[in-house]
């Protein structure tokens, strides 16, 4: 028995410690290092998201990016690491934007570019024989506009032109709206000025086809309208939107009245071709030009006019599509201002008005002294892309 149990003992060490040996030895070989540390030469890489670095992580982190990824980010060629549609050569800038050198095409602005009408328009024609109920009809169409001199631009447009025609009716009006698309793609219509479901009246309208939808004019003031197509930012920063003035019931005081459209145009393109959108640009909101009624400058190259201690009431629509307005007229404070237009929005002595894209302000003053009062955003890198008009006082 003694014996026997001594033989055991030796058969089990003879069998149990050369295969805790060889065990050991083989999950070295397969499974590296057990301690944690990474093994040389054979740790991951992960790009950080939002730090624009490459760090090392640990083993376990099994996140390892495409070896094109790491190469075009650690060589801070981000354009490697972007979709295709972003490599397209963008426009060559400097000698294009305002304030810079006009290409070697650029004319007057009188001989090619009659300035957008800033007068406020007569009200919607009435519908025969029914009170307060008007009809408005707008059809999209692609047009090559000019933005600036000697710059044209591949527009879509409500009415071929940028902004479209300025919509004027009364508070309480019902508008019997017809939108016809003439354009090679699918446009919608979103109306700021109305209460209406839009999943059934804001939808897309494909090419060749028209879509009616009544609205009422609830609110007295000032608003913007837009394509409300996908992507909504490129069709408004392709020129779709328009401002409507919807007179308050108690009418205001008789005054000279303009209405100013302000927005943005990103441009892409060779120098001296038409340009269209460049939704890259749009989406980091760095606008080549910023404009009043669809043009850069172009009330200082043609003033509206005013004279000395008449009212004045400029209607004013951001349409954006990502800048805000800080609307100023130099030499002036302003005696009223309401936002979106609503009289009940009054303020007094304001110097500045803040407009949010897709909103608006109503501003009335008066200048006592004839002069050259110039009007921009404050914001004053606009004005340096466009964003300046003169208003020309006389006697
Ligand atoms: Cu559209």
């Amino acid at each position: 028995m003694f014996n026997d149990e001594r033989r055991f003992r030796l058969l089990l060490t003879l069998i149990v410690i050369p295969s805790v040996i060889l065990l050991t030895a083989y999950s070295v070989v397969a499974f590296g290092d057990t301690s944690g540390t990474p093994a040389s030469g054979t740790s991951n890489v992960v790009v950080t998201p939002n730090g624009g670095g490459v760090a090392l992580a640990p083993r376990s982190n099994l996140s390892v990016q495409p070896a094109a990824t790491v190469s075009a980010l650690t060589t801070g060629n981000l354009a490697k690491a972007q979709p295709a549609a972003t490599t397209v050569p963008a426009m060559t800038g400097v000698a294009s934007m305002p304030g810079g050198q006009p290409p070697a095409t650029a004319q007057p602005a009188a001989a090619h570019h009659a300035p957008y009408d800033a007068s406020l328009p007569a009200l919607l024609p009435l519908v025969p024989g029914r009170a307060n109920v008007r009809t408005l009809a707008l059809t999209t169409s692609d047009e090559v506009i000019q933005i600036a001199d000697g710059v044209s631009f591949q527009a879509w447009t409500f009415d071929g032109t940028v902004p479209g025609p300025v919509v004027h009716v009364k508070q309480g009006d019902t508008v019997t709206f017809t939108l016809t698309n003439k354009g090679k793609m699918a446009h919608s219509i979103d109306f700021h000025a109305a209460q209406v479901p839009p999943d059934q009246d804001y939808v897309d309208v494909k090419p060749g086809e028209s879509k009616s939808f009544d609205w009422t004019a609830d609110y007295p003031g000032v608003f913007m309208y837009h394509c409300g197509s996908p992507l909504v930012i490129a069709h408004m920063a392709s020129g779709m939107y328009g401002a409507v003035v919807v007179d308050p019931q108690t009418p205001l005081p008789v005054a000279r009245e303009y209405v100013i459209v302000q927005s943005e145009f990103y441009a892409m393109g060779k120098e001296g071709d038409v340009q269209q959108v460049d939704v890259n640009k749009v989406q980091n909101g760095s606008p080549d030009y910023v404009v009043f009624n669809g043009y850069a400058n172009q009330y200082k190259e043609s003033p509206l006019t005013a004279k000395t201690g008449e009212l004045v009431r400029f209607y004013i629509v951001n349409a954006g599509p990502n800048d805000f307005s800080a609307f100023h007229v130099i030499g002036t404070i302003f005696q009223k201002t309401y936002a979106d237009g609503n009289p009940a929005n009054v303020q007094h002595g304001n110097q500045t008005v803040t407009i949010p894209p897709g909103g608006g302000y109503m501003v009335e003053f008066t200048i006592p002294a004839p002069g050259t009062y110039a009007f921009v955003t404050h914001s004053f890198a606009g004005v340096n892309k466009g964003a300046v008009g003169v208003l020309k006082v006389t006697q």
